[in-house]
This record gives C-alpha cells, sequence and structure tokens, in this order.
C-alpha cells in the first residue's frame, strides 16, 4: 500500500484526538459542570455533548474510515459492511438518546425547544444519518440491490455520508459555542475564564480529529482494492 506509514500516524493522530476529545466532554460535565444523571437537570443535559462527541463524531469517524484500514482487507468485504453499519447504528442511537436528553431537560425546565441554528442543522443531520443508515443497510447490506444500483448509489451514499459527518462537527461547535455563551456568565465567556479556554480546546480538537477523517477518506490510493470486493 502506497503511504501505509502516513496512513497509520493519521489513523494513531485521529485515535488519539478522538479519546482526547470524548476525555475533554467528560472532565468538562464532571469538572467545570454537575456531571451526569438522568433527573431533568443540567446533569441531563450533559448527557447531550458526551453521547455527541462520543457517538456522533468518534464512532461515525471510525465507521467511515473502516474500509480504509489495510488490515482488514483479507477479511471478507461482507463482514466491513456489518462493521461499518454496526458502528453507525451504536452512533445513531447515542445521538439520538443525547437528542432525549435535551428535549428532556428542556421541558422540565420550560425551555423552548428547536429555536437555535444549532438545533436546526442538528435535528436534520440525526434525520438525514438515519435515512443515510436505513437505505446503506437496504442498498449495500441486504442481498437484493442489483449491481447496477448500487454502484449508481454509491457516489451519493458517500458524498452525503461525508456531508453528514462535516455537518455533525459544525454543529457540534455551534452547541459548544451556544452553551458556553449560556453557562459562563460570572466570569463571563468574554474573560476567557478556565473551562471557556478548556472547551475552545475541545473544539480545536473536534475540527482536526474531523480533518484526519475527511482526508484519510478520500485519498483514492488509501481505498480498499477493487479484486478484494464481494
Ligand atoms: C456494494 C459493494 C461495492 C459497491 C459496488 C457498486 O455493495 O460491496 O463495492 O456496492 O458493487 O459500486
Amino acid at each position: 500500500m502506497e503511504g501505509y506509514w502516513l496512513f497509520l500516524v493519521l489513523l494513531v493522530s485521529a485515535l488519539l484526538l478522538g479519546f482526547l476529545s470524548v476525555l475533554f466532554a467528560l472532565v468538562w460535565v464532571f469538572h467545570y459542570r454537575e456531571g451526569l444523571s438522568w433527573d431533568g437537570g443540567s446533569a441531563e443535559f450533559n448527557w447531550h455533548p458526551v453521547l455527541i462527541i462520543t457517538g456522533f463524531i468518534f464512532i461515525q469517524g471510525i465507521a467511515i474510515i473502516v474500509y480504509r484500514l489495510p488490515w482488514t482487507w483479507k477479511c471478507s468485504k461482507l463482514l466491513i459492511k456489518f462493521i461499518h453499519a454496526g458502528l453507525n447504528t451504536i452512533a445513531m442511537i447515542l445521538a439520538i438518546v443525547s437528542l432525549v436528553a435535551v428535549f428532556d431537560f428542556h421541558n422540565a425546565k420550560n425551555i423552548p425547544n428547536m429555536y437555535s441554528l444549532h438545533s436546526w442543522i442538528g435535528l436534520t443531520a440525526v434525520i438525514f444519518y438515519t435515512l443515510q443508515l436505513v437505505l446503506g443497510f437496504a442498498v449495500f447490506l441486504l442481498p437484493f440491490a442489483p449491481v447496477s444500483l448500487r454502484a449508481s448509489l454509491m457516489p451519493i451514499h458517500i458524498y452525503s455520508g461525508l456531508l453528514i459527518f462535516a455537518t455533525v462537527i459544525a454543529t457540534a461547535l455551534m452547541g459548544v459555542t451556544e452553551k458556553l455563551i449560556f453557562a459562563l456568565k460570572t466570569p463571563a465567556y468574554s474573560t476567557s475564564p478556565p473551562e471557556a479556554i478548556f472547551v475552545n480546546t475541545l473544539g480545536l480538537l473536534i475540527v482536526i480529529f474531523g480533518a484526519l477523517i475527511l482526508w484519510m477518506a478520500t485519498r483514492p490510493h488509501w481505498k480498499r482494492p477493487p479484486e478484494q470486493n464481494s
């Protein structure tokens, strides 16, 4: 494989950034915020960033590049498809639970739902992600679709998958920014308290993670060799 070592360096870097992002999200909610619980309070809201970063960003990112891991090229394509679909299913479930946490928290506190751009784009992303998963399952995993249909839908599946992933990251940045503006009053966000610096850094980690995943996923020479397809 051309550029194997570079691929490996990028993969290890992406994994480190992904783990670090999840760790930062946990430190944010446990050290700076109210922790995690399911009680209609802020600690229930806190599931939202934790589950989005774990599932909708980290696990989705790994699901995207799972075909590109060279040591899986001797495995059957069907097995890798199951892993791709399985990771995306886990990510979808975590994203949906994270939405339930927010709606539940809002309703308990009489906070309006679905007024922000973050919520409009975020809910749209979850809906399209679910559609992408159901369509991908029906077309590429079940044995019924003809190869001609698979071939014509594959570029759309790849494009919409990458678009959803990038949109989720942009949405997370909006959400993090919103939350810091809402939550940091004394001292204000504008005075750069430690939580602001820490969570801005979390945003940077997520962007770099996304940049690495999108790079690895779009290098043609790192594709699974076609002769191994099933
Ligand atoms: C699949 C699969 C592929 C593509 C190809 C059409 O389901 O395994 O490699 O679709 O058949 O592009």
